[in-house]
C-alpha cells in the first residue's frame, strides 16, 4: 500500500471496458468524485475514450472511460468506436471489465481472448447490484464467467448508489506499479473543454429526442470565450448540431423552434453546473450527408 510520508510516486492506468448501457460512465465518475463522462439509459452513450485522473501527492490513477464494445458495427463510426474501446486492452496497468446483473454474456470470442491475454491485474465487476432482486443471480453470472477466463478479482457494485466502491478503490490504489506523474497535478482529464460541451449537448439531444435522432447527431463547439458580464463571469459559446438528413433538422429544430429552444435551455443548465458560471449558448443544425459512413467527417470530428 502506498504510505502517506512514502516518497515514492504510484501511477499507472485503470481501464474500464464492457458491453454498451452497463454503467461504465457512471462508474468512473463515481471513482472520481466528478461528472465528467456523459451518462443516459440509451446505449452507445459514449463514443470517445475520455481520461479521469485522480490525484493526490503519492498517487495519479488515470481512469479510462470507453465506448461500449458494438458486436455488429454498422457504421464506420460504430468500427471507430470499437477501436477506441479496444485500445483500452493495450495500455492498462489494471482492466475493470463491466457487466451487470441483467446482460446476457454470450462469451464474444474477441472479448474474451483480449482479456485472457492481458497481463495486468483483471477484474470483473458486476454492476446494477441495486436493483438485484435474487442474489443468486451473481452466482450465475460468475459460473458462466469462469467458464471462460479467470478474474483476479469480482467486485458487486453499484455504480449509481456508490456501494462497494471503497474496496474496488483500495485494490485498485494496491495494484499501480511505481510510476511517474504521467498528467501534471492539477489535471482532471486528457479532453478540453470544448470537447466537454459537446458532449453535455450530445447528452441532452440523447435525452430529448427518440429513435435515431441521437445516433445521427454530433456536436461541434464552433467557439467558446470566457468573459465578464454584469451578473459574474460568463462562457459564450457557439456550437454546431450536425444531422444526416434534413427530416433530422428540422425534428431538432421543433416547430417554431420549441425543441431546440428547450435543448438550449437544458443544455445550459448542465454547463452552468459544470463550469460553475454563467454560460450564454447559441445552437444552429446543419446537415452532413452520412457523415457516420465518412472516414473524412470521422476524422474531422475526432474519432
Ligand atoms: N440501477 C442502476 N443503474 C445504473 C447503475 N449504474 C449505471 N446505471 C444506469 O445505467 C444506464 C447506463 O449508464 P452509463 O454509465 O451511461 O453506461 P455505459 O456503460 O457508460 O454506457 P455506454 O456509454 O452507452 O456504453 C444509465 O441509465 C445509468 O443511470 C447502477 O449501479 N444501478
Ligand atoms: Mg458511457
Amino acid at each position: 500500500m502506498n504510505e502517506e510520508n512514502n516518497s515514492k510516486h504510484y501511477s499507472g492506468f485503470v481501464n474500464i471496458i464492457g458491453n454498451p448501457n452497463v454503467g461504465k460512465s457512471t462508474l468512473m465518475n463515481a471513482l472520481l468524485g466528478d461528472k465528467l463522462s456523459i451518462i443516459t439509459s440509451k446505449p452507445q452513450t459514449t463514443r470517445h475514450r475520455i481520461l479521469g485522473i485522480w490525484n493526490d501527492d503519492n498517487n495519479q490513477i488515470i481512469f479510462s472511460d470507453s465506448p461500449g464494445i458494438i458486436d455488429d458495427p454498422q457504421y464506420q463510426l460504430h468500427k471507430r468506436m470499437n477501436d477506441a474501446a479496444f485500445g483500452g486492452f493495450e495500455d492498462a496497468d489494471v482492466l475493470l471489465f463491466v457487466t451487470d446483473i441483467y446482460e446476457q454474456y454470450t462469451g464474444e470470442e474477441k472479448v474474451i481472448e483480449n482479456i485472457r491475454q492481458i497481463e495486468c491485474p483483471k477484474v470483473l465487476i458486476i454492476n446494477k447490484v441495486d436493483m438485484l432482486k435474487d442474489v443468486s443471480r451473481l452466482e450465475e453470472i460468475t459460473n458462466k464467467w469462469s467458464e471462460w477466463l479467470k478474474f483476479d478479482k469480482v467486485f458487486t457494485i453499484s455504480a449509481k448508489e456508490k456501494t462497494g466502491l471503497a474496496e474496488l478503490l483500495t485494490f485498485i490504489r494496491e495494484s499501480m506499479p511505481e510510476g511517474p506523474e504521467y498528467y501534471p497535478k492539477d489535471q482532471l482529464s486528457d479532453r478540453t473543454e470544448r470537447f466537454f460541451v459537446s458532449e453535455m449537448i450530445r447528452e441532452q439531444i440523447l435525452l430529448q429526442y427518440k429513435q435515431e435522432i441521437p445516433y445521427s447527431s454530433e456536436v461541434e463547439v464552433m467557439s467558446f470565450k470566457e468573459g465578464e458580464a454584469k451578473a459574474g463571469p460568463i462562457i459564450r459559446i457557439q456550437a454546431n448540431i450536425y444531422v444526416e438528413r434534413p427530416n433530422q433538422k428540422n425534428i431538432i429544430i421543433g416547430k417554431n423552434g420549441s425543441e431546440i429552444k428547450k435543448l438550449g435551455i437544458a443544455s445550459r443548465a448542465r454547463m452552468e453546473e459544470f463550469f460553475q458560471k454563467n454560460i450564454h449558448l447559441e445552437l444552429h443544425v446543419s446537415v452532413k450527408e452520412d457523415w457516420r459512413r465518412s472516414e473524412r467527417s470521422l476524422d474531422v470530428f475526432g474519432y
